[in-house]
């Protein structure tokens, strides 16, 4: 199984989680990683510096678009594109390498080599809307979507829609299988303090670098990117139902909310391309994701003896 993952790590500590549990499989292949939204190049540093942790430094790392399509604030912030990310450590990061080439480009080139590439976004979806927008024919080539993003029935405004609400709709719209994860079932996977402490005995260089980060980001750990990158690999923990999403663009409270226009009233039909996530096994899976940390932990201190 081949993966293509775009991700805003470096701030929320779950893109980085999302990133180990990625490592922690033998049998799929990260075909490369992009990063998206404000300081794009310190995030690829991010992730290279992991993956390179992990043993695994052959897997490329693409920046990508920094810069929503029309977004300037998110949640009251001004985007930025020069500030480092808050889980960035200049010790670590700053002499890495990653690739020249933009992400949309590398992405462009990674859908033509492969059939059955599917496509896991962790953050906004800017990198994936210009892709839809300047190759529709390339992006068509996708096996499958996996979107972290959206709350549905929880009244909010999720972070990921709202940091690129015009690229969401983009995106959320186009002719695409798409499973999107939402705010509503990953808010459920937050681990405890005793699965926290699990993970800072682990003892690698990669496992404590992202206990050092998790510090600097100074909340807790509720797994919204990693519990969709597992669906990606293996659709075992969340339901999903049909659904029909659409983006508000305009609206003084409501801009980057997400509408799901089925209703069993007016009789609306399903976007045919589209599923949303309605329930989530919470238990089983913080279990299943501490132990596939706990053993990629173990599998990488026993590869460096
Ligand atoms: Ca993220």
């Amino acid at each position: 199984m081949k993966f293509w993952i775009d991700t805003d790590i470096g701030g929320d500590i779950d893109d980085a989680l999302a990133l180990l549990l990625a490592m922690s499989y033998d049998d799929i292949e990260i075909v490369g990683v992009s990063t998206v939204f404000e300081n794009t190049v310190a995030r690829a540093k991010i992730a290279k510096k992991l993956l390179e942790m992990g043993n695994k430094p052959h897997v490329k790392v693409y920046a990508g678009i920094g810069q929503p399509f029309k977004a300037t604030t998110v949640h009251n912030h001004r985007v930025d594109l020069v500030s480092y990310p808050k889980t960035y450590i200049p010790s670590l990061f700053d002499d890495v390498q990653i690739e020249d080439l933009g992400a949309i480009e590398a992405l462009k080139q990674a859908l033509e080599e492969n059939d059955d590439l599917v496509v896991i976004t962790l953050g906004a979806l800017t990198n994936i809307a210009y892709l839809i927008n300047s190759h529709p024919e390339t992006a068509a080539k996708i096996k499958k979507l996996y979107i972290m993003g959206t709350a549905i029935w929880l009244n909010l405004n999720e972070f990921n829609i709202s940091c690129d609400p015009e690229a969401a709709d983009i995106v959320l719209n186009a002719p695409i299988p798409k499973a999107v994860i939402s705010l509503d079932v990953t808010f459920k996977c937050q681990l405890n303090n005793e699965q926290i402490e699990t993970l800072k005995q682990c003892d690698s260089e990669l496992v404590k670098t992202v206990i050092a980060m998790n510090e600097l980001w100074g909340e807790g750990m509720i797994l919204h990117d990693p519990l969709t990158l597992s669906e990606a690999i293996n659709e075992n923990f969340v339901t999903y139902e049909p659904g029909n999403l659409k983006v508000e663009l305009e609206g003084s409270y409501s801009r980057g909310k997400v509408i799901n226009l089925m209703d069993f009233n007016w009789g609306r039909k399903p976007n045919p391309f589209l599923h949303i996530s309605t329930a989530v096994k919470n238990e089983q899976f913080t279990e299943f994701f501490v132990k596939k940390i706990y053993y990629l932990n173990k599998r990488l201190l026993d590869d460096n003896i």
